[in-house]
């Protein structure tokens, strides 16, 4: 109530009605050392309403949790301090207006977009089993975490969540229970408005085990609650929370006036009165309050982290390959030697499609890199993702160790499982078609909002789509991924060039990734006579020049359109015109390099520039400059063949041709 005020801003209600849920849970069940808050069996809890960040914030302060430096190291200061609460929402101050993983330690993902933390959760519960059914062996049960979330009406109401509960139902993730704050108020009002579900039996069906507290402030009941999901088998388990919004505010309680601004001085007054709390006192943490924490929460973390670090030194003696494993994943390194996975391809006019060519990478790497798991949105065999050496197998209900993920046709809970995966140190790639990428997009802008090096596998990247027609053909999505700040997006050109950006991605350990590919095949160039793809980790490179003197035209180009060039660029070369081809597969690689190599490749004093991209030409100004010219869709694309298409939408050598003529003819 007072951060809230304090800040005159903040949603103070539902941290009031949860306290006694969040005190019940975090001081007798959670498994959390606050010493420690990254230890890797930790029990994981996610505030899905992240709204009610006061709630995450006051327990980490009262738990004394630490915090955690970016080489995972701990120093004793306080993750949030009384100073930061009284600095809520303010510029650098550890407890911003929603929690924001990496910002503030102990907080295990980013939440404020509703549903996207309890669908995190599910990937959180998936990498538990995952890595238990990995790392465990007899007498070592190096993992098994739990993972609760809390979520309200909100969260519940997201189609996000309805897709995750009914994949975490389906793989029976009895380590997974979700706390669900039924306090039928949402910002316009009572959930009588717009929402009518009867949850419990929605969640039944899901095939979770569902059980009520009737009052939040029960907290004898919250416990047999918290006992009765750990103890359930084979199933998630949802306890449904009746409860008060502003609970003790004696003219807010039960209204939405307490959901989203300060209380008032006054009402704050009444509620303390109610409570029993001085009144006039502010920011007030009463004596023995800490120390009540340390010795539950404090004590028990303290005994289980110690006991897991010993644990690990055994684990170590007698399993070292599998601590190895552990202890690089935990700190997002790869295996030693990994690169020796990543195959080059042969020369090859025919070539292969771009999802071909990452197969065959996907798959090396997948086996240097155990821990590399992931799936498709139901579109594995077009997507070709699916990991098919021997013992890849499937990830299930029934057996929790297989590396390819059915997430069913579910594209945002994937993105959030993906996010949940990374942040449990997995490391986790997800793939659809392109165009459905939006499906997924708030997922994908969290994972860059956190910088977790989640990686996306886009194809059907175009037109290229062909005879599925406009409603398949992405336009606008590439540029769309690159307005996501951090997001790295990288469409090759080629088979090597595919081969070259999973090198590159494999190795972010703080940023996710979408890899672009096309559906058909593209000619694997003759790396002799072009340059090696290895340029590609720069963003762009120059592929190919003219035999003498130096270029006076630059075509730039990505993905299908870098062979469309290169054609260009020869028949250029006929004609006497010296043009450039330019492989751009990535502007955020690019725009990272220094200005003297950025000039070496698109040189200032060659105006006379064309880009190529069956996308939306939107943004190439950037690259081509205000009299340059950009080929692209300006429209929605067509139902028809491939090859009839690229003549529609102009996709052709000689319009490259005529347009880089063109860049060259004096101005009027
Ligand atoms: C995806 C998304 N849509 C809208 C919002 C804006 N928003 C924040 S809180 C809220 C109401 C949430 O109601 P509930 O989950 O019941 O929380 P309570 O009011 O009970 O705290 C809304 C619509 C949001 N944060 N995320
Ligand atoms: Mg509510």
């Amino acid at each position: 109530m007072d951060a809230v005020q304090q800040a005159n801003s903040g949603h103070p209600g539902t941290p009031m009605a949860m306290a006694p849920v969040a005190y019940a849970l975090w001081q007798r069940h959670l498994r959390f050392d606050p010493d420690d808050p990254i230890w890797p069996n930790r029990d994981r809890f996610v505030l899905s309403m992240g709204h009610a960040s006061m709630l995450l914030y006051s327990l980490l302060h009262l738990a004394g949790v630490k915090a955690v430096n970016p080489k995972y190291e701990t120093l004793g200061d306080l993750s949030v301090s009384l100073d930061d609460i009284k600095r809520f929402r303010q510029l650098e101050s550890k407890c911003p207006g929603h929690p924001e993983y990496r910002w503030t330690s102990g907080i295990e993902t980013t939440t404020g977009p509703l549903g996207q933390g309890v669908a995190t959760s599910v990937g959180m519960a998936i990498a538990s089993k995952w890595m238990a059914a990995h790392f465990n062996r007899p007498d070592f049960p190096m993992f098994g975490f739990d993972v609760y979330a809390l979520a309200g009406d909100g969260c519940l109401m997201e189609g996000i969540s309805q897709e995750a509960a009914s994949l975490a139902g389906h793989l029976k993730l009895d380590n997974l229970c979700w706390i669900y704050d039924n306090n039928r108020i949402t910002i316009e009002g009572s959930t009588d408005l717009a929402f009518s579900d009867d949850v419990a039996t929605r969640f039944i069906g899901y095939g979770w085990n569902v059980t009520r507290v009737g009052d939040a402030n029960d907290l004898a009941m919250l416990d047999r609650a918290f006992d009765t999901a750990k103890n359930t088998t084979g199933r998630p388990t949802l306890i449904i929370v009746d409860s008060h919004i502003g609970y003790g505010a004696p003219h807010k309680q039960d209204t939405h006036a307490a959901h989203g601004e300060p209380l008032g001085e006054e009402e704050i007054r009444l509620s303390k009165r109610g409570y029993g709390w001085p009144e006039e006192a502010k920011f007030l943490v009463p004596e023995g309050v800490r120390e009540h924490f340390a010795s539950g929460i404090g004590a028990r973390g303290a005994r289980l982290r110690a006991e897991w670090v010993a644990l690990f030194e055994r684990y170590r003696k007698s399993c070292p390959a599998e601590a190895d494993a552990l202890y690089r994943m935990q700190h997002r390194e790869l295996p030693e030697g990994w690169e020796k996975a990543i195959p080059s391809f042969p020369a090859d006019a025919k070539g292969l499609a771009g999802r071909d060519a990452s197969a065959k990478v996907l798959n090396a790497a997948a086996q240097a890199i155990p821990w590399l798991m992931g799936g498709s949105a139901d579109l594995a065999p077009s997507t070709k993702t699916r990991l098919t050496f021997d013992g890849a197998g499937d990830f299930e209900a029934g057996y929790h160790g297989g590396r390819n993920m059915h997430f069913g046709i579910r594209e945002h809970a994937m993105g959030a499982i993906l996010n949940g995966l990374s942040l449990s140190k997995v490391r986790p790639y997800g793939s659809g078609f392109l165009i459905f990428s939006d499906y997924g997009r708030p997922a994908i802008r969290l994972a860059a909002i956190m910088e977790i090096p989640v990686i996306y596998v886009f194809t059907h990247d175009s037109i290229g789509v062909g005879e599925d027609g406009p409603t398949h053909q992405p336009v606008e999505h590439l540029l769309s991924l690159r307005a996501i700040p951090g997001l790295v997006t990288i469409r090759p050109g080629d088979a090597n060039e595919v081969a070259e950006a999973w090198r590159v991605i494999l190795q972010f350990r703080h940023e996710p990734a979408c890899l672009i590919l096309s559906r058909q095949a593209l000619p694997t160039l003759d790396r002799a006579k072009y340059a090696p793809a290895s340029g590609l980790a720069r963003g762009a490179y120059v592929l190919a020049d003219p035999p003498a003197g130096p270029p006076e035209v630059l075509l730039l180009a990505t993905g299908s359109e870098v062979p469309l060039c290169v054609a260009a660029h020869e028949l250029l070369d006929k004609e006497g015109v010296r043009s450039r081809v330019v492989s751009m597969p990535s502007w955020e690689l690019f725009d990272r390099q220094d200005q003297a190599y950025k000039d070496s490749v698109l040189p200032p004093s060659v105006r006379a520039r064309v880009s190529v991209e069956q996308a939306s030409t939107l943004g190439w100004e950037r690259y081509v400059g205000s009299t340059g010219r950009a080929i692209g869709m300006r429209t929605f694309g067509a139902s028809a063949p491939l090859k009839e298409l690229q003549k529609k939408f102009g996709f052709e050598p000689g319009r490259v041709v005529s347009a880089a003529r063109d860049q060259l003819a004096p101005r009027a």
